[in-house]
Order: C-alpha cells, then sequence, then structure tokens
C-alpha cells in the first residue's frame, strides 16, 4: 500500500555533517521525497511530537535533544513516499538503541548513548500509519506537501505579518 513517513534528520546527525550519509542510505528504499525543510524545533513541538512518551524518564532529555539544545537548532524534515514506506523506512534507520542497531543501518552506523543515558540516534522515522499521520501534521502544512489530499484538508483564511523578499 502506498503510504507516506516523517523523517526527521535530528540535530546530532546536522551537527555531525551526516545528512548527505542519511540521505543515501535512504535512497536505496527507492521511495520518492514529497516534502522536505529545514527546521528549528520549539519545545511545543517537541513535547507533542513525543506526547506518547510523556510518562518515560527520558522524555525531558529527548524534548530538549529534539531542539537541539547540546547540538545545533537545526533540523531536516522530510516526508517520503511509496509502498510500505513505513517499514522500509524503519529498517533503514535500525533500532532505537543505537548499541543494538545493526551496524548497517543509519543508528547502528552513526549513533551513539550518551553518558546521561539519551541514545542520540541521529534520525526519527514514523512507527506506524497512525503516527505517521500524527507527525506529517505537526511538522508540515498540507501545501508544503507534493501530494494532493494526502489528508483531508478545509479551506482557511490566515491573516497574519509576515515577512517578503524586497
Ligand atoms: P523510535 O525513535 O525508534 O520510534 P521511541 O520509543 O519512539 O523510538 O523513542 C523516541 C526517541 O527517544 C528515540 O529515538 C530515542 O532518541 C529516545 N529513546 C527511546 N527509548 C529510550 C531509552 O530507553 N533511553 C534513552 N533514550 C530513549
Ligand atoms: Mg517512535
Amino acid at each position: 500500500m502506498q503510504e507516506p513517513t516523517l523523517v526527521i534528520i535530528k540535530p546530532d546527525g546536522l551537527v555531525k555533517s551526516l545528512t548527505g550519509n542519511i540521505l543515501t542510505k535512504l535512497s536505496d528504499s527507492h521511495l520518492v521525497i514529497v516534502a522536505a525543510k529545514m527546521k528549528t524545533v520549539s519545545r511545543d513541538l517537541a513535547e507533542a511530537h513525543y506526547g506518547q512518551l510523556h510518562d518515560k524518564p527520558f522524555f525531558e532529555e529527548i524534548v530538549r535533544y529534539l531542539m537541539g539544545e547540546s547540538h545545533t537548532k537545526r533540523t531536516m524534515a522530510l516526508v517520503y513516499y511509496g509502498e510500505d514506506a513505513i517499514q522500509r523506512v524503519r529498517k533503514i534507520c535500525g533500532a532505537t538503541n543505537p548499541e543494538e542497531a545493526d551496524p548497517a543501518t543509519i543508528r547502528g552506523a552513526y549513533g551513539r548513548i550518551t553518558t546521561k543515558g539519551v541514545y542520540e540516534n541521529v534520525i526519527h522515522a514514523s512507527s506506524n500509519k497512525v503516527d505517521a499521520e500524527r507527525e506529517i501534521k505537526l511538522w508540515f502544512e498540507p501545501d508544503e506537501i507534493l501530494i494532493d489530499n494526502l489528508y483531508p484538508t478545509k479551506d482557511t483564511t490566515k491573516s497574519y505579518k509576515t515577512r517578503a523578499w524586497v
């Protein structure tokens, strides 16, 4: 089944200049990139993104990790789309714990566990269809994704001050 999945190159992946290596490994999937952008993660976004892990002892650490408190305040967010995209991307990423991840996977090759015990595993990938939809809607607006009607939309008028090129 054709489906989207959210990928985030986390701040440690960016600060280690791993973007090219990570995207190359993901290219093996032959999935299509339908959205991509650089983003600084606010506390609100980080807490919403990891909302399901709210009760975990490492929640505050992973919120700060995604915000880039110890690396750089940059992340790269992408939506990959295609057949069985969620599982195929997860397989290329490897296990959550970088020490347990196959060394041929992204997390196995580039991840580490900090002295505080945080799994700095350089990449996020959605783990199921429900999470993918929730996460994509947190990170992207409908018009930033090159697929029409990926999820239902509504027309809305926004009135806020924004910047334009001079
Ligand atoms: P996932 O990223 O493989 O889907 P989740 O359970 O959703 O794993 O956890 C989100 C993130 O929280 C992980 O990618 C990792 O950075 C961190 N994390 C997960 N479990 C642990 C843990 O037991 N100790 C420290 N950090 C963890
Ligand atoms: Mg997860």
